[in-house]
């Protein structure tokens, strides 16, 4: 009885270890995967620097890039299909505070008047510099982001082919060269 006993404690404890090492293992596999997010939406991240910049880490499909800004590419213009799923991470990169250097990506609709949506926006501050007044010519927008921040949306190209401006509008920005086209083709 007594070695019979001693049989099963030891058994249940090798049952055990084994468990535990097993299911360590499963985690260690299992780790990387949620990293990629591969739902087949073409994600774009791109780097607002100081210089008033929308730039790349590296050029790829459908990105138009031209010369250099803190380290990466500047990024010009993106190519999309009408109705393509479009996503967007931004980061801005800064060792300025929020108040002094901040960047969003805001796709404006075709035919927005994007110096006057730049300006108004200047006086937006409680509404992340994007004016009330052109809401509904806001296609799809970030959050205004201080150093070290990032956001990423999720947007549907418009259907209408066509050159959509995207800028920061954060105050002076849009005006210093922080723009681009969204060429829909
Ligand atoms: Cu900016």
């Amino acid at each position: 009885m007594k070695s019979l006993l001693k049989l099963s404690l030891l058994l249940s404890f090798v049952f055990a270890f084994a468990a535990c090492g097993g299911g360590g293992e499963t985690t260690e596999t299992a780790t990387p995967e949620p990293e990629v997010m591969d739902d087949g939406v073409r994600t774009i991240e791109i780097f607002g620097t100081d210089d008033m910049r929308f730039a790349v880490a590296e050029a790829g499909e459908g990105l138009a890039t031209e010369g250099m800004s803190k380290g990466y590419m500047i990024l010009t213009a993106i190519e999309a299909a009408p109705g393509e799923e479009l996503r967007i991470t931004l980061n801005t990169e800064s060792m300025l505070p929020a108040t002094a250097m901040s960047h969003n990506w805001a796709l404006l609709a075709l035919g927005t008047d994007t110096d006057g949506f730049a300006r108004a926006s200047i006086t937006a501050r409680e509404n992340g510099y994007i004016s009330p007044d052109y809401a509904d010519q806001v296609i799809a927008h970030t959050a205004m982001l201080g150093a070290g921040q990032t956001d990423t949306i999720t947007f549907t190209v418009p259907s209408e082919p066509g050159e959509y401006d995207y800028i920061c509008s954060f105050p002076g920005h849009y005006a210093g060269g922080m723009v681009g086209k969204l060429i829909v083709q």
